[in-house]
């Protein structure tokens, strides 16, 4: 009988750990706060938007090439894997490969835990008979698998460029991390953004609608809520632009006037036009994404791409 547990395993960190990364992020010479913050209730919805945008091409490019490729895909991995789904979201992706991949179990995890719990909620009443385990915890630093994790072939998930968050420095440590929790038949599937034009990639985060400003804002109310700070949010205005010096979009908040933050025992006082950065999404040629995989223990990389190869999908054996 297939069992299904909720996502539970809440942050593990108590509240002040997470209140002393923001301080410290935005006492910084230059104020910053980690993209995975931009991930509440609301922020995980407004993701979900972006990815319906025309100006948004990840999305729907990896899309593409898993219904083109499949089920090459499928049988380079083969059945029975246990399927850990790394920034689950709204699960969509992973319920895509189901009938494809057969998995033994699926692991969704996500930072946004009540947004992952009604995910996985929908999707096990699609799929009564595969085991899912939801877990609402931060894997960015560290990866804690409880032991419902089945260990034998663990197939690592992790599409969308959500890599791309992380300098090529950090990327092998967390993917050295991934690769040291499989076994020999361990894998990885993974989707990374590939360098293109600065136009479509400034477009992609600077949308004519606004979703991008949006989701960028919302970063201040969840900041708000985590570490009691006061961020007015009509104070500051959304950037998002291609660093090609850096190969990687940036996002920030830009002050749109002089003005002080506020937060039980702190403050931080910007100038106008003064930023916080508040992601990087690091866009690779296909030969660095092969690299960094074989930097990080991974062997027998296949790369699957779109006609344009503005993306690829990489399945890489442990
Ligand atoms: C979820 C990290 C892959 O970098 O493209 C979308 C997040 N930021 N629009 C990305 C994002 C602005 C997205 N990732």
């Amino acid at each position: 009988m297939p069992t299904s547990s909720l996502p539970d395993a809440r942050d593990e960190r108590p509240s002040g750990a997470i209140a002393s990364e923001l301080r410290a992020g935005l006492l910084g010479r230059e104020a910053a706060i980690s993209p995975k913050f931009l991930y509440d209730a609301l922020g995980s919805r407004l993701f979900e938007a972006i990815c319906e945008l025309p100006e948004y091409y990840p999305t729907r490019t990896e899309a593409a090439i898993a219904v083109r490729h499949g089920a090459d895909i499928a049988r380079a991995i083969g059945p029975g894997a246990t399927l850990i789904d790394l920034g689950a979201g709204n699960c969509a992706k992973a319920a895509r490969l189901f009938p494809l991949l057969h998995p033994a179990q699926y692991v969704a995890i996500d930072i946004s835990h009540d947004f992952l719990r009604e995910s996985i909620e929908r999707l096990q009443q699609r799929f009564p008979h595969i085991e899912m385990t939801g877990l609402g915890l931060d894997f960015s630093e560290r990866l804690a698998l409880p032991g419902v994790v089945r260990a034998e072939k663990r197939l690592f998930f992790y599409p969308g460029s959500s890599i791309g968050n992380y300098t090529p420095e950090q990327a092998r440590a967390f993917l050295g991390r991934l690769r040291a929790q499989c076994d020999d038949d361990g894998a990885l599937l993974i989707g990374i953004d590939l360098v293109k034009d600065a136009a479509t990639l400034n477009a992609a985060y600077d949308d004519a609608i606004g979703v991008t400003a949006a989701f960028n804002l919302n970063i201040l109310r969840h900041v708000n809520q985590l570490m009691g700070a006061d961020f007015d949010v009509a104070q500051w205005r959304h950037r998002g632009f291609f660093n090609p010096g850096e190969s990687r979009v940036e996002m920030h908040l830009e002050a749109r006037e002089a003005l002080t933050v506020r937060w039980p025992g702190g403050e931080r006082a910007f100038k106008a036009g003064e930023r916080i950065h508040t992601e990087n999404s690091y866009k690779y040629r296909q030969s660095a994404a092969i690299g960094l995989l074989e930097q990080s223990g991974f062997r027998s990389v296949h790369v699957w791409t779109d006609p344009d190869q503005w993306f690829a999908v990489v399945y890489a054996r442990a």
